[in-house]
C-alpha cells in the first residue's frame, strides 16, 4: 500500500488550523494506508525554543495525535530527532538542492522577515529536512495544509534531481524502480511525493484577520482556537471573531470578497463533515449573531472531547515517551535501509 507521511512542529499553541488542515485528515487516511506521523522537533528549533517548553510541546503534539484518533499500534508515531537518519539524509539533500530553489520559498521569506541576516541557517534549509522526512520512507502521500504545498513541490524537485544525477549508479546497483514523472515512467530511486490538500479547511484563517492564516506564532491568542481551549474560551473567541455586517449568503459565490465569512463557513463545514454549500443551504440569509453561537456549539462538541483526552494522556508523560520511543524504533528500520542505499548510491563508503 502507498505510504503516508506527515508532521506537526512542536512549537506550542496547537490550533484548529493544524487540526482541520492536517491531523483530522490523517485519522481518515489510516484505514487504507500505512502511515507515519511525526512530531518534527528538529524543524521546531529552526527558530528559538525554550528547552523546557519544547519538551512539553513535543509531548503535547503527540498527545493531540493520539487524542484525535491516531492508532499508534497499527501506524507509527514518533519524534523526528530520535531517528537520526532524517538529519543525515537532509545533509545529503542540502548538497542536491540548489540555493536558488530555497530562496524562492515563501515560508522562509515570511518567517525570516526583513532581517534575513539574522535568520538561522536551519530555517533556510528547512525544506531540505522536510524532503528527508518524507523520502527517508519513500512516502508518496503527504496530507498537509495549503501552506506546505511549495515545500512538497521542492521535495519532488530534490527527488527528481537525485534520480537524475545518480541514474547510472542507481541502475548499476540495481536499486532503480519505476517512477512516474508526469506521462513518462523512468527508473529512479526516490518516488515523487504528492501533496494531499483537500476539504473545506486546507487554509484556516485567523479569527481576527481573514487575510492571515491561523498560526501558532500569532501574538494574539484571540486569532486562533487552541486545541486545549475550554468551552467558554472557544465560545468567546468565536463571538469576538471579525466579520462583516451582512447576513450569510445563500450561494457559495456570495462568499467571494468576504474572507472572514468564508473562513467561518469553512470551519463549520469541516467540523460538521459537510460542504460549504450545505452549510449555506442551512444558514444562508441568517445573521452572524445566529451563526456564531451554532458554530461555537459545534466547535465545543467536536473539540471538547479531544481536549479532555489530551489532558488525560498528558498526565502520564512517561507513557507518551514510551510510545514515541517505540515508534522511532519502527521508523528507524525503514529509514536506515534507505540511508544505507543512499550512501551506496552517492559513493560514501559504508561497508
Ligand atoms: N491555518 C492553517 N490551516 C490549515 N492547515 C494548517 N496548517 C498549519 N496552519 C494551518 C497545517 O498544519 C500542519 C502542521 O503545521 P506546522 O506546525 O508544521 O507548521 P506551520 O504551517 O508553520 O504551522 P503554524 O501554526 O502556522 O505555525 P507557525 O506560526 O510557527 O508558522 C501542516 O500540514 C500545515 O499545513
Amino acid at each position: 500500500p502507498p505510504l503516508v507521511f506527515s508532521g506537526v512542529q512542536p512549537t506550542g499553541n496547537l490550533h484548529l488550523g493544524n487540526y482541520l488542515g492536517a491531523i483530522r485528515r490523517w485519522v481518515a487516511l489510516q484505514e487504507a494506508n500505512r502511515c507515519l506521523f511525526c512530531v518534527v522537533d528538529l524543524h521546531a528549533i529552526t527558530v528559538w525554543q525554550e528547552p523546557d517548553s519544547l519538551e512539553r510541546s513535543i509531548r503535547e503534539v503527540a498527545a493531540a495525535f493520539i487524542a484525535s484518533g491516531i492508532d499508534t499500534t497499527a501506524h507509527v508515531l514518533f519524534n523526528q530527532s530520535r531517528v537520526p537518519e532524517h538529519a543525515e539524509l537532509a545533509w545529503i539533500f542540502n548538497c542536491v538542492a540548489r540555493l536558488g530553489w530555497m530562496e524562492r520559498m515563501t515560508q522562509f521569506k515570511e518567517k525570516a522577515g526583513r532581517d534575513r541576516e539574522r535568520a538561522s541557517l536551519g530555517l533556510f534549509a528547512y525544506p531540505s529536512l522536510m524532503a528527508a522526512d518524507i523520502l527517508a520512507y519513500r512516502a508518496t502521500m503527504v496530507p498537509v495544509g495549503e501552506d506546505q504545498k511549495q515545500h512538497i513541490e521542492l521535495t519532488r524537485d530534490i527527488a527528481a534531481k537525485f534520480n537524475h544525477d545518480y541514474s547510472l549508479r542507481v541502475a548499476a546497483l540495481g536499486l532503480g524502480r519505476p517512477i512516474a514523472m508526469g506521462e513518462e515512467v523512468v527508473q529512479g530511486y526516490f518516488p515523487l511525493a504528492e501533496p494531499l490538500i483537500e476539504g473545506p479547511a486546507t487554509r484556516v484563517m485567523s479569527l481576527k484577520d481573514g487575510a492571515k492564516k491561523m498560526s501558532k506564532s500569532d501574538p494574539s491568542d484571540l486569532s486562533r482556537i487552541n486545541l486545549t481551549d475550554d468551552p467558554e474560551t472557544i465560545a468567546r473567541k468565536i463571538r469576538k471573531a471579525k466579520t462583516d455586517p451582512d447576513a450569510l449568503p445563500t450561494e457559495i459565490d456570495g462568499l467571494k470578497g468576504r474572507p472572514e465569512a468564508d473562513n467561518l463557513v469553512g470551519i463549520f463545514a469541516a467540523l460538521a463533515d459537510r460542504s460549504k454549500a450545505e452549510v449555506l443551504a442551512e444558514y444562508g440569509g441568517r445573521p452572524f449573531s445566529e451563526f456564531k453561537p451554532a458554530l461555537a456549539d459545534l466547535a465545543v462538541e467536536k473539540l471538547g472531547p479531544i481536549a479532555g483526552e489530551m489532558r488525560r494522556i498528558m498526565a502520564d508523560p512517561a507513557e507518551i515517551d514510551r510510545t514515541l520511543r517505540d515508534g522511532a524504533e519502527r521508523a528507524r528500520e525503514i529509514a536506515s535501509a534507505t540511508l544505507s542505499d543512499v550512501k551506496r548510491i552517492v559513493g560514501l563508503l559504508n561497508n
